[in-house]
């Protein structure tokens, strides 16, 4: 613990060479100034069309998408974060901040969420334990946040189960395509023993896994066209995560994937070096693919979790009432973080679709026929996950 506070200082030092990379980027290439600012994208995008059209009359009826002026993210139906009920009170805490690294932006769900885990520990701790977010990949993606918490650079982080796989193969089991019925059932798996066994898989890892929560059902988007049928699907460049069962799955589909990790997702899109990419809609909305695809359909091909984690040593410094806080503010935080994005999902949709994209939601019939052609997945993959945890998981998602 007492190395904290030039973790720290370290971590700092990275977000500020990462911010001097950005703007000496931005300095090279022109097109990079076009990117509007993340606290107000379409305001910038507007002011940006009305200065590039000579011929724009000022006394012409708007259209409907020059209407919108930021994504509305105040208007989503979301719950406010619970009262908090401290179980502990743990007495004379060391102060320190903890750093707490996402890939999503601070107005997804999850950034959201980390916000609350935040302001639990800080008040039941008189203000001597705070979190520090970094959003937005700003610190590294999934795989080098995980690897921060193993090395001891970074202290929390919330990734993907996907890119997990590498740590603890088991969590393959959810990259199984077409698995999960919906999200009570993926409480139901998460919340069991099986759920437990997974997260316990870390232990010796330099992980400690805290808690499950949501990602969500991923949709594709794309700037080709509306995703009907795996037809459509021939030959795009579809970015998927760094997981190969995601990229078996699309070359299955007749997709051509390309496994990218989230935080060069954005550019790829937008120099055109990738066609698409699918996550669930409040990343869509959130992490500004809006901007830079013309299509999103809703396929709900999988349901991934995310798991809340700490750096086992970091963890294992604390005493035990902070221990017992802090496991008890991760289980509040995962209930928050799935009710809200469960909330957020289908206000989403529309907001991505209220930003300009056309949007198509895919019948039972069409979700159908893309689930018998991904089918062969599960056979290719089953040893290598671990027949044990498929059949399990399989006996609860089925019934
Ligand atoms: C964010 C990632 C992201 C995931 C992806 O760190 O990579 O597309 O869906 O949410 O975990």
């Amino acid at each position: 613990m007492a190395d904290t506070g030039s973790r720290s200082v370290l971590l700092r030092l990275v977000a500020l060479l990462a911010v001097l990379g950005l703007f000496a980027a931005a300095c090279e290439d022109a097109d990079f100034a076009d990117e509007p600012d993340d606290d107000d994208p379409i305001e910038d995008d507007v002011e940006d069309d009305v200065e590039d059209d000579p011929d724009a009359d000022p006394d012409e009826e708007p259209d409907e998408d020059d209407d919108l002026e930021e994504v509305r993210l105040e208007d989503a139906p979301i719950s406010d974060p619970p009262e908090i009920e401290c179980g502990v009170t743990p007495e004379d805490v060391e102060e320190q901040t903890i750093n707490f690294g996402i890939g999503l932006a601070a107005t997804s769900p999850q950034g959201l969420s980390v916000e609350f885990f935040g302001d639990y520990l800080e008040e039941c701790t008189d203000g001597q334990l705070t979190v520090e977010l970094f959003p937005d990949s700003q610190i590294g993606d999934d795989l080098e946040m995980m690897d921060g918490l193993q090395t001891g650079t970074l202290e929390m982080t919330f990734p993907s189960t996907s890119p997990a796989v590498e740590i603890v193969p088991e969590l393959g089991v959810f990259d199984l395509p077409f698995l999960m019925p919906d999200a009570e059932t993926a409480d139901e798996v998460l919340d069991s023993e099986i759920g437990d066994e997974l997260l316990d898989e870390f232990e010796g890892t330099g992980i400690k896994a805290l808690e499950w929560a949501e990602n969500g059902y991923r949709q594709v988007t794309n700037s080709v066209g509306p995703i009907e049928e795996p037809a459509d699907l021939e030959g795009l460049n579809l970015r998927v995560m760094e997981n190969p069962i995601h990229v078996d799955t699309w070359e299955t589909l007749g997709a051509d994937p390309t496994s990218m990790a989230f935080g060069e997702v954005f550019s790829a899109l937008e120099q055109g070096v990738i066609d698409g990419q699918e996550n669930p809609w409040s990343t869509n909305v959130t992490s500004n693919f809006w901007e830079v695809n013309e299509y999103g359909s809703e396929t709900r091909h999988v349901y991934t979790p995310f798991i809340m984690m700490m750096a086992d040593d970091f963890y294992n410094d604390f005493p035990e009432d902070v221990q017992q806080l802090i496991d008890e503010a991760a289980e509040e935080t995962k209930f928050y973080q799935r009710t809200i994005s469960r909330e957020m999902d289908e206000w989403s949709r529309e907001q991505f679709e209220d930003l300009g994209p056309e949007v198509n939601v895919l019948d039972e019939d069409q979700l159908n026929e893309f689930a018998e052609a991904a089918e062969p997945v599960y056979d290719e993959w089953r040893s290598e996950i671990g027949e044990d945890v498929v059949d399990d998981v399989l006996e609860m998602t089925q019934n």
